[in-house]
């Protein structure tokens, strides 16, 4: 059944691409040609998957590993069976994870709404493709992205981590790293003060955004207001999304030594030299 304010808010329009084909809704879900390409992409990028495993050593999910192609192949396609079915799953992958963006735009689009939401999730998408696309064209092997699967990936984020000595070292993976817990921080915050005030004690009314200002004043002299806590946590995430894409891309492409060394022109200051 719909829901009478649903009937309200599917509107014609607003599509990017394929007019009023595909300018409709199944059950709650809106379709739209991105819909049909993300469910493409999806079962065939999933199947791709279940392929890779089927003719691998193991049915164990956490070892299961689809791995690119040898470095030998460089930038080249590489037989099915040596880094080619990673390298079509990829390809699904980004389509599928493009395709959805696309479809968020479009229902912004009905709804006349921002494009935040599907700005957003291009960050995430931009991480990915830095990781699978980007870094290892620039250092001119696909061996250089990272395998699929649960334990594989996980060794790969630590093999490389160590080939630069000591990642923590790495500055762009500190604002990394601090963008991501300052977001935690964020929406604890956020969280607990939003369920504060509409949690009133029994027969009290809930309370107002200016209950929440004053906390925040009382406490700590300032209060960021209930648009900028928003603001701000979009800004906090983003940025943990794009400083996680540069501390890798940089790594390889940018500084091949350890990262402890990149500070040598901090210690070299001639301040104190
Ligand atoms: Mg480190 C990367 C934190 C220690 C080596 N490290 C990262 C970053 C993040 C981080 C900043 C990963 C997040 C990211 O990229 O998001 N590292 C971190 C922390 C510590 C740490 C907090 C810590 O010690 C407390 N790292 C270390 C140690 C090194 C090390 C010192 C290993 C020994 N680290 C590395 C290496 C890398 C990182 C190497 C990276 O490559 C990685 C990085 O920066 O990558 C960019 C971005 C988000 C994404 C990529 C997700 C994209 C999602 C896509 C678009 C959508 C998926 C949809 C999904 C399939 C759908 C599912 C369906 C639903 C379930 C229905
Ligand atoms: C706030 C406010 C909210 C909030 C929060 C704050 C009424 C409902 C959490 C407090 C946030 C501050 C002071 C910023 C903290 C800064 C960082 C970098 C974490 O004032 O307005 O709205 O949810």
């Amino acid at each position: 059944a719909m829901l009478n304010f649903e009937r309200k808010y599917r509107v014609r329009g607003g599509t990017l691409l394929g007019g009023d084909l595909f300018d409709f809704w199944v059950g709650p879900f809106y379709v739209g040609f991105f819909g049909v390409t993300t469910l493409f992409f999806t079962l065939l990028g999933t199947g791709l998957i279940v392929w890779g495993a089927a003719i691998g050593p193991t049915w164990n999910v956490w070892q299961i590993n689809i791995a690119p192609p040898d470095l030998k192949y460089g930038l080249a396609l590489a037989p099915l069976k040596e880094g080619g079915l990673w390298q079509l799953i990829t390809v699904c992958a980004i389509g599928a994870f493009v395709s959805w963006a696309l479809r968020e735009v479009e229902i912004c689009r009905k709804l006349g709404i921002g494009y935040h939401v599907p700005v957003a999730f291009g960050v995430a998408i931009f991480a990915y493709v830095t990781l699978v696309v980007i870094r290892p064209m620039l250092m001119g092997a696909w061996g250089h992205g990272f395998p699929y699967g649960i334990l594989s990936h996980l060794d790969w984020v630590s093999n490389v981590g160590y080939q630069y000595l000591h990642f923590h070292y790495n500055p762009a993976h500190m604002l990394g790293v601090t963008f991501f817990f300052t977001t935690t921080f964020a929406l604890s915050l956020h969280g607990s003060l939003i369920l504060s005030s509409t949690n009133p004690g029994k027969g009290e009314v809930v309370k107002t955004p200016e209950h929440e200002d004053t906390y925040f004043r009382d406490t700590i002299g300032y209060s960021i207001g209930t648009l900028g806590i928003h603001r701000l946590g979009l800004f906090l995430a983003l940025s943990a999304g794009f400083w996680s894409a540069v501390c890798i891309v940089i790594s390889g492409p940018f500084w091949t030594r350890g990262w402890p060394e990149w500070w040598g022109w901090w210690l070299n200051l001639p301040v104190w030299r």
